[in-house]
């Protein structure tokens, strides 16, 4: 064993990768990332005590968030990266520890713990320390999958943290909570019912995360609406946008504007066609392509560069590799990489030359696809929702949100999309849409019977959404509604979007298409017996469950 990493839905047998990703990170670059992982959590444990003493920096917390967002599954590959990081987390914990003593606190106890005072000469001792402090340094199965699935989900809160921050948006409390949680996860005396608590409020500042990021997207670039988007291409070369950061899609449409260039949306990206911010563009083509796994395919027909803001970063092919850019967190060995400068805005002239260099896309299909129903205008449609519930026109939702992956056993989806009766209605967010959202499942009374939110953090808006519906039907229990929930994971994001529903109440979802590997058989019964988490079947079998027949 090189490595060990059971982070996402598709690690290998379901039970971990060994020796190298299935989603192409090396064993080098796993075991850095969880060096990283380490480091963070010593700087957690310093700064908790530095907040005490009123000790309190932007840069630390930025950093913590940006780092564990870094080892999110497909976010970034590059060694050279983690090296990096992994020196600057040392430098900036043994900043802390020189600021603590300098404040009068005794840091030997603290120093006590290995992951606070290991040091290092050169990146072979980095390298030779990465494989032991991964997650099999914690030996009981029970603890280490809670402190995993807490990991997993600050990962998620950290991505959806720094969107937010991006755009000036920023809360104490979820820093705090992350260094707090972080922390928690070197805590020996902790016990597997502490841990259980911890899981849930971490779902807790989850809510808050995606509530966060919401207020900074609509109110940076106004409430989504409902848009119908193009999926056919124009005449002109074009650059294809991808990912979750829609700071760098405002910058991109800027910088393009008159260029002759077009920018098209690809995967995750796809929601940034339904703010009105974007909208106004005339060279803000339509979607190209489907979600994160088809790229290979996709980023080779689509002719122009490709720029990644966020996951899911597919190891690139030769044949296209020199038109992939990446920015942000995500990192590969070999692609250009956009950096911010100093007046926090990006350059992306470098890309737009290289776009008029290249042949339009190539058409793959025509059409459009509808979608822009997060909470704000669904709610502007409450009175026909709520109308064509009453009249028995809509008889369930089924909540569809989350992740797609490339495995097979994701048809499931498209079958179980196919066979709901005509009468219900799916509401979806995150790349999971793609199973199903150019099937043509048609309307009820002018309600599509597929309500795109958004992206995977546009989760969120569903939740509003059956909170309000809660309230509007006068239920006491967010439960009671005609909401299933059959919600699809690959990354880390997608378990927070989990936890975050758990922690509002939500019984009885259904995850697929295959449970976590990280849940260890103890901790998978608690999932069971308190929220009534399940697997899923056939979609024969799994739709007489939901409808109760
Ligand atoms: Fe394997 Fe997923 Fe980890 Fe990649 S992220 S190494 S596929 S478990
Ligand atoms: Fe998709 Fe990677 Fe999760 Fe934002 S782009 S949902 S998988």
């Amino acid at each position: 064993m090189s490595m060990f990493c059971f982070q996402c839905q598709e690690t290998l047998g379901n039970k971990g990768c060994t020796r190298i990703g299935v989603c192409g990170k090396t064993s080098d670059v796993a075991n850095l990332q969880d060096l990283l992982i380490y480091s963070l959590k010593a700087i957690a444990v310093l700064n908790l005590k530095a907040r005490e003493k009123g000790i309190n920096r932007e840069e630390t917390d930025k950093f913590l968030i940006e780092g564990l967002f870094s080892t999110v599954t497909n976010v970034n590959f590059d060694k050279k990266f983690f090296l990096e990081k992994i020196k600057e987390a040392v430098a900036v914990r043994d900043g802390l520890k020189a600021e603590l003593r300098k404040a009068g606190v005794d840091v030997a106890g603290l120093e006590k713990m290995p992951a606070v005072s290991w040091t290092y000469g050169s990146d072979s001792d980095l390298e030779a320390l990465a494989p032991k402090v991964g997650v099999l340094a914690t030996a009981d199965e029970d603890k280490r999958s809670l402190r995993e699935l807490v990991t997993y989900g600050l990962k998620g809160i950290s991505a959806y943290a720094f969107h937010a921050y991006q755009l000036g948006f920023k809360d104490e409390a979820i820093f705090r909570f992350v260094e707090k949680a972080l922390a928690a996860t070197l805590d020996e005396a902790m016990s597997v019912d502490e841990y259980v608590a911890l899981v849930l409020e971490t779902g807790k500042h989850g809510v808050e995360t995606m509530a966060l990021l919401d207020k900074a997207n609509t109110s940076t670039y106004g409430h989504p609406e409902i848009t119908k988007v193009d999926i056919g291409v124009r005449n002109n070369p074009g650059i294809l946008i991808s990912g979750h950061d829609l700071k760098d899609m405002e910058e991109l449409l800027e910088q393009t504007a008159g260029s002759g260039v077009d920018v098209y949306t690809h995967g995750e990206m796809l929601p940034a066609q339904y703010y009105p911010a974007f909208k106004k563009y005339p060279h803000f083509a339509g979607n190209y392509g489907s979600s994160w796994w088809l790229q290979y395919k996709e980023f080779e027909t689509f002719n122009g560069p490709v720029l990644m803001t966020s996951n899911c970063l597919v190891p690139p092919r030769e044949s296209y590799k020199d038109r992939v850019y990446t920015t942000g967190v995500v990192g590969f060995s070999g692609l250009k990489h956009i950096p911010e400068g100093p007046d926090g805005k990006k350059d992306f002239s470098e890309i737009i030359a290289h776009a008029k260099r290249c042949q339009p896309p190539v058409e793959l299909e025509k059409g459009e696809i509808v979608g822009g129903f997060a909470h704000h205008q669904v709610m502007q449609l409450a009175d026909k929702v709520v109308g064509a519930v009453k009249s028995g026109a809509i008889r369930r939702f089924f909540v569809m949100a989350g992740c797609d992956g490339r495995m097979k056993n994701r048809e499931y989806y498209t079958e179980f999309a196919k066979a709901l009766p005509k009468d219900t209605v799916i509401l979806t967010a995150g790349c999971a849409k793609y199973r199903y959202n150019k099937l043509g499942l048609g309307d009820i009374g002018g309600i599509p019977r597929v309500l795109d939110a958004g992206q995977c953090n546009d989760s969120y808006s569903l939740a509003v959404i059956a909170l309000k519906l809660k309230d509007v039907f006068g239920l006491d229990d967010v439960n009671k509604l005609p909401i299933s929930y059959n919600i699809a994971w690959y990354e880390q994001k997608a378990v927070i979007v989990l936890l975050a529903l758990l922690s509002l109440g939500v019984k009885d979802i259904h995850l697929g298409p295959t449970l976590p590997a990280f849940l260890s058989p103890n901790v998978g019964k608690v999932l069971v017996e308190k929220f009534g988490i399940a697997g899923v079947g056939t979609v024969e079998d799994d739709l007489k469950l939901f409808l109760g027949e």
